[in-house]
């Protein structure tokens, strides 16, 4: 028979509450317990309610906040709901509902689930993106990007989702899709509002390197920052003082160069209209082309396109010879120049389109100790595409290629010049559930060339004064397909009184991305009622930067390279004084269900709600936690929660037993209490490493030799055992510690010390090295076999990540191409590549 758990829930929800137990002192912290900032990803409600991917999250991030919390901190972790945006109004379009009614259908009863499991929530300061009192803020922060340069507007191509009848950000096309609604993506020119994210590049890339964050968080956002090293080279083209110029990384292969290739978009190809013999042809082109989106255009395999530029030619400048000149839309307006030489020899696409087009394939680039015969490129697959010695290049043959990179750029008399694949964030949307951008446009200053930027006559930020700029209520909120906002329909909201002249003037009718929204939510929690600042300077000093941050993978790139950006900016504005929002992250991993994943088409989402109502919250936790370490995340089966719910039945039997003995104090039976204090120090290792699942398990040996003997066990072991289970099973512990004759919470208890003397050594530092050099150190048991050192060091995060980088599919199986394994018993463990 199961425990009532959920009376026992309902009883300690409300004494928390009512006790503020996980209220920290915000404004005053106090000397003796320092400031924890845990924060979790706080959910955007895009569906009826939060799945159980979610409270897997929650309560992962939740457990080492309570853990920190009995480590003597005051910890503050907030909750709240990222409700303004394109999820929420999706949602709100597929069931009819208005989002504006609707957030207040999914405040009720995210919270309701939110509060349902047992999180040390600080309620006092949730927080919602959508409540004016919040987004007057994040239009504060528009204005003030302005101000500083860093928000402009640009007509551009930009990736039109034809079914959410959005522009996209290009990191939401996946594939060539819209990521949100599966829709083939096409291009469109529009004007739209940027920001200038790209100032920060270098920071952003350079700043990585020393962070504690998930390595493949880390490997994700350099290669989404994409910096690249090359030089900018310039053909002469025939007959006209027009000059291609071209950036290429491989300048050392010039002499192999043998057509140039401009992008279908390239201004050059309207300067030169009148001499393209075949202009018909190459508009069309153009206008297939733009159809594309760019993830289409440079897909691997994708069967190259273009047209040659009848009438135009170039010369290289190394040997001037003449090379004809294409379009073709692999190369890429947005990248570089917008132009490149091509080198078929030794890049795989001009290879392709070389091939296909009927182009010479010159060999400039020999491998290392190959003599004899140059490479048949007419029988080849594949370009080379590695390192070597110069042939074919004149002067700088028999030179390797590293060297002559540089001297040739030198020699062609081009500039060295460092690229970022990172685009500057295209920050507008033409929908309606956002926060209004806070701008005017006043045509009789732009006729005046005034303005608060040069560079932007007639443009102003709405006073500080005047914001929030509600977004009024409209009954038809869908948005209108025509690349116009629907806000750009309602006369009440866009006319208005210029700022400076008075004058009849135009708001900007397009919202802010919901992005904006979540890039600095974490600094108003400390602060929300502020209504004259956006938030207090001296609080912020005491609390941030956030100690543990902890999210979903899939927000690797975009999410936190925003509130990255956000925070820099901050910075320099002088609001804060550091550089970097959060000092440790972790994604944790995904939650899947027997063995596929959870989706509404396949029926197989699970409902938290309904697991709390029938196993109770602590179960759940419990059982989540249970399945695999939290950053690998799990596979979730009705029949695994059973065994839980069994353990904690007998936890609470033996502490119902232990409160009715006469049970004295002190030390009882020393080998448990060696047991106890072992499973002390491994506990608190795994907890801190997030390694829910083996703290877990040691709990339950612990209770395995309690039980075998009752008369051995003194209260004070299971005060500690039950400390030990306080964060994972929150409800249940705090019932037992009261019964057990406490009057105040074990939440705000000392966590667990153990007698380092009654700890036999039986562990060593395990060194865990990649090609020799020292990735990580473990504490492993002394006698481990190889197999199972593997293991251990295979799943430690660092390890991991590097691992998932070099996993290569052999006959449908993972596997890893490390060329051996060295293994020093009780020392270390060498992979090597
Ligand atoms: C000649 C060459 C020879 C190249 C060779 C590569 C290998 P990353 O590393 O990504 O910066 N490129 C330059 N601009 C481009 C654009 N707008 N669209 C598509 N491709 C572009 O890549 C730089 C290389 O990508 C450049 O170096 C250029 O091709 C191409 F054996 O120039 B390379
Ligand atoms: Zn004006």
């Amino acid at each position: 028979m199961a425990y009532n758990f959920s009376k026992i829930e309902k009883k300690w929800s409300k004494i928390w509450a009512e006790k503020g137990i996980y209220e920290p002192k915000i404004k005053k912290p106090s000397a003796k317990r320092k400031p924890f900032y845990n924060l979790m990803m706080f959910p955007y409600p895009s569906a009826e309610g939060l799945h159980v991917g979610n409270m897997y999250a929650f309560t992962g991030s939740d457990i080492y906040g309570r853990f920190k919390r009995m480590q003597g901190y005051d910890v503050f972790e907030p909750i709240g709901l990222d409700g303004f945006g394109i999820h929420s109004e999706n949602y709100a379009l597929k069931i009819g509902v208005h989002p504006a009614k609707q957030t207040k259908i999914s405040e009720k009863n995210f919270y309701r689930q939110l509060q349902a499991i047992g999180n040390s929530f600080a309620w006092r300061e949730k927080l919602e993106t959508y409540t004016p009192d919040y987004y007057k803020w994040t239009q504060w922060i528009f204005t003030q990007f302005f101000k500083r340069g860093l928000a402009y507007r640009k007509k551009q191509a930009v990736n039109w989702c034809p079914s959410c009848k959005t522009v996209l950000a290009d990191e939401q096309v996946v594939a060539g899709k819209c990521e949100r609604c599966g829709s083939d993506v096409s291009k469109r020119e529009l004007e739209q509002w940027f920001f200038k994210i790209t100032d920060y590049a270098e920071e952003l890339l350079s700043e990585l390197e020393n962070m504690d964050w998930s390595e493949k968080v880390k490997i994700a956002q350099k290669n989404w920052i994409g910096r690249s090293e090359g030089a900018e080279i310039e053909f002469r083209i025939k007959n006209s003082e027009h000059k291609i110029k071209v950036f290429t990384t491989r300048p050392d292969t010039l002499f192999g160069a043998t057509y140039l290739v401009l992008a279908p978009e390239h201004p050059l190809i309207q300067y030169l209209e009148f001499r393209i013999e075949n202009s018909e042809e190459v508009k069309k082109y153009i206008e297939k082309a733009g159809a594309k989106s760019d993830a289409e255009r440079i897909a691997e395999g994708e069967e190259k396109t273009g047209v040659i530029l009848k009438g135009i030619e170039a010369f290289n400048p190394v040997n001037n010879e003449e090379l004809p000149v294409y379009i073709a839309d692999y190369v890429l307006s947005s990248y570089g120049t917008g132009a490149i030489m091509a080198v078929p020899a030794h890049d795989q696409r001009d290879f392709e389109f070389a091939k296909k087009f009927g182009l010479p394939i010159t060999e400039v680039i020999r491998p290392a100790g190959v003599s004899g015969a140059p490479a048949d490129y007419s029988k080849s697959e594949h370009a080379y595409e590695g390192g070597g010695i110069l042939v074919n290049s004149r002067q700088f043959n028999g030179m390797d290629c590293e060297k002559a990179r540089w001297e040739i750029a030198k020699f062609a008399g081009g500039k060295k010049k460092t690229n970022f694949r990172l685009r500057d964030w295209l920050i507008s949307r033409q929908r309606y559930w956002g926060p209004p951008i806070p701008m005017i446009y006043c045509e009789k200053c732009a006729a005046e060339g005034k303005g608060e930027r040069e560079d932007m006559p007639g443009w102003h930020a709405v006073p500080e004064k005047d914001l929030p700029v509600k977004l009024p209520f409209l009954k038809d909120f869908k948005p209108m397909g025509t690349g116009a906002s629907p806000l750009s329909s309602v006369k009440s909201f866009y006319e208005t009184a210029c700022p400076v002249c008075h004058s009849k003037a135009r708001r900007e009718t397009d919202v802010s991305d919901t992005f904006l929204d979540s890039a600095w939510y974490f600094f108003r929690y400390l602060d929300i009622k502020n209504k004259k600042k956006i938030f207090d300077k001296s609080i912020i000093k005491k609390w941030l930067p956030v100690d543990m941050y902890i999210g979903g993978a899939e927000h690797s790139v975009l999410h936190l390279l925003y509130t990255r950006f956000a925070t820099k900016v901050f910075r320099d504005m002088g609001l804060i004084g550091f550089s970097e929002p959060f000092k440790k992250f972790r994604a944790h991993g995904l939650l899947i269900k027997e063995g596929a994943k959870m989706s509404k088409s396949k029926g197989n989402v699970v409902n938290p709600d309904d697991y709390i109502k029938k196993f109770g919250a602590d179960a759940l936790r419990m059982y989540l936690m249970f399945l695999a370490p939290f950053e690998q995340g799990g596979d979730f089966r009705d029949s695994g929660i059973v065994g839980i719910t069994r353990f904690l039945e007998r936890v609470r039997k033996f502490g119902e037993k232990l409160a009715k003995s006469e049970n004295n104090a002190g030390n009882k039976n020393s080998e448990l209490n060696k047991n106890l204090n072992q499973s002390i120090k491994k506990i608190t290792e795994d907890i801190e490493a997030l390694h829910y699942n083996t703290a877990i398990s040691n709990l339950m040996i612990l209770l395995n030799s309690f039980e075998g003997n009752l008369s051995g066990v003194s209260k004070n072991y299971f005060l500690e055992f039950i400390k030990l289970l306080a964060p994972f099973a929150p409800f249940l512990t705090e019932e037992l510690w009261q019964k057990l004759g406490n009057r105040t919470s074990i939440h705000l208890e000392k966590w667990p010390a153990y007698d380092a003397r009654l700890i036999k050594e039986e562990t060593f530092k395990l060194i865990i090295q990649i090609n020799g050099k020292t990735k990580a150190t473990l504490d492993a048991k002394k006698g481990a076999s190889q197999a199972e050192i593997e293991k251990i060091a295979m799943a430690e995060p660092k390890i991991k990540g590097y691992l998932e980088q070099q996993k290569i599919i052999i006959d449908g199986k993972t596997t890893y191409k490390w060329k051996r394994v060295i293994y020093v018993p009780d020392r270390l463990i060498n992979f090597v590549f």
